[in-house]
């Protein structure tokens, strides 16, 4: 009787191990970055709305964006300069929108993102784009 059911047990516990390794590759996947607007490198008339979109869904807490101007027509070493806006995460779950206080001037533009999904890990990358 001990035998079988040790036998059982070891046969229940494989199966677990096997479930395991099949099931979590999906569920556990990184988010990345999909699709934007403006699109990567695009060159936009004004605009105070950045959108990114993610291919997992976020924990609106952890993640998040900032805003910076890299550029500015016909001034040379333009330092990172800060933009006033407000990174949230969208009713969809998986886009974050960046609103800036105000449309933004003619420049080049990078937003860093960060962003972290159901397997917890902090994601982070960045996104370019200029106002014409
Ligand atoms: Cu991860």
């Amino acid at each position: 009787m001990i035998a079988t059911s040790r036998r059982l047990e070891l046969k229940l516990l494989l199966s677990v191990a096997a479930a395991a390794l099949l099931f979590p590759v999906a569920a556990m996947a990184h988010p990345s970055l999909v699709g934007a607007n403006p699109a990567a490198n695009a060159s936009v008339p004004r605009t105070a709305t950045i959108t990114l979109s993610f291919s997992e869904t976020l924990m609106p807490k952890l993640s998040g964006a900032r805003l910076i101007m890299t550029g500015m027509p016909g001034m040379k070493n333009h330092p990172d300069m800060p933009m006033k806006a407000a990174a949230s995460v969208g009713p969809d779950g998986k886009t974050i929108v960046v609103k800036a206080a105000s449309p933004l001037p003619a420049g080049s533009y990078r937003v860093d993102w960060h962003v972290v999904s159901s397997d917890t890990h902090r994601i982070t990358g960045s996104h370019a784009f200029s106002v014409r």
